[in-house]
């Protein structure tokens, strides 16, 4: 029945959603700094923890102005579950990480966290 299989396929969306197992992605990825995080100096590290390999594809760290602020990526483009890369010394301000990547299924994945330094 026509019906009766929609309305399933609801309930198994619904209850999906309320438990969060439809997806084998995490929503919220953990990130270093946290994000919104306020900081009292630069981060050594910027980093993203994932429920599964990724492959980071794009890493891009902008400050308030929009400018560039390279970082130093060790993974060499492999799939990582937890990617990491080194900031340059960065002054007071705020800050905006955005990234790109191909999960271990081939999803890709996108993401931006922020975070602030202050005096
Ligand atoms: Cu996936």
């Amino acid at each position: 029945m026509k019906t009766a299989s929609y309305f399933t396929a609801i309930i198994a969306l619904s209850l999906a959603f309320l438990t969060g197992s439809a997806d084998a992605h995490s929503k919220k990825e953990a990130t270093e700094p946290a994000d919104g995080a306020v900081l009292e100096t630069s981060p050594p590290t910027i980093a993203m923890r994932f429920d599964m390999p990724m492959r980071v594809t794009l890493i891009s760290l902008t400050d308030q102005d929009g400018a560039a602020h390279d970082v130093t990526r060790t993974d060499n483009i492999q799939p990582v579950s937890e990617f990491s890369a080194a900031p340059p010394a960065l002054p007071v301000g705020q800050y905006k990480v955005e990234w790109r990547g191909l999960a271990d299924d081939g999803h890709p994945m996108q993401g931006t966290f922020s975070f602030e330094i202050a005096n």
